[in-house]
């Protein structure tokens, strides 16, 4: 399948006058940042589930995955650290088709992505429902490296890069908010890196 093929979203931040956010500094690196080892991808056992407040759960073995509808994606991507790296492009699963084939209750508030070795990221549905967040296989033109999330990762460009949860396993529709691995250690429940959510206040 010819990349061409594929529809190209462009993130509207990257339309902003002003690319890079309050606090921030560009980068043209790109730096590697987690916590705990890289996992191992054993192929056989993959799987990727979507659970929650769903009216139909579904689970997909990884060649599934492979085979599921993509888009590529035009951003920037800001970690909180303080480096922005602008003008990526990705590739992968959009949020969209998760929702329309898991036919997401309108109960469902918050997303809480599932990643291996228990990590956990959370976010409002508002911020999940854009149309530039999608589940990646690849960016700029590569399979994720394993230090970037190999084989599968969130992308959720609009807020800061810790909510882009690499090594993705699921993704859970949530009724009440329920913080991720790097929220209960205190960095904020949504992270709009434009007003500077970088820490919790309460
Ligand atoms: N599974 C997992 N995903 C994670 C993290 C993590 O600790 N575990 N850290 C997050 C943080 S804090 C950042 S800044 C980005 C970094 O992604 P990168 O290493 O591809 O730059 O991954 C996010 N995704
Ligand atoms: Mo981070």
């Amino acid at each position: 399948m010819s990349d061409k093929k594929l529809e190209t979203i462009v993130s509207t931040d990257t339309m902003r006058e002003e690319r890079v956010p309050p606090g921030q500094r560009e980068t043209h690196a790109w730096p590697v940042l987690h916590y705990g080892d890289v996992p191992k991808f054993d192929r056989a056992r993959w799987d990727f589930r979507v659970f929650g407040e769903v009216e139909k759960p579904f689970k997909v073995n990884f060649d599934e995955f492979l085979a599921l509808p993509r888009i590529q994606v035009k951003c920037d991507i800001h970690c909180v650290t303080t480096w922005s790296k602008l003008g990526m492009l990705w590739e992968g699963v959009p949020a969209k088709y998760v929702m329309e084939r898991a036919g997401v209750k309108p109960s469902a508030k918050y997303v809480l992505a599932h990643c291996e070795q228990g990590f956990t990221a959370n976010l409002p549905m508002e911020n999940f429902v854009e149309p530039d967040v999608i589940c990646a296989l690849k960016a700029d033109g590569q399979e994720l490296s394993p230090d970037h999330g190999y084989p599968l990762r969130l992308l959720v460009p609009k807020l800061y890069f810790w909510k882009s949860a690499k090594w993705l396993r699921g993704l859970e529709f949530l009724t009440k908010d329920q913080a991720g691995f790097w929220e209960q250690n205190g960095y904020h429940m949504r992270g709009d890196p434009w007003t500077e959510e970088r820490y919790r206040t309460y």
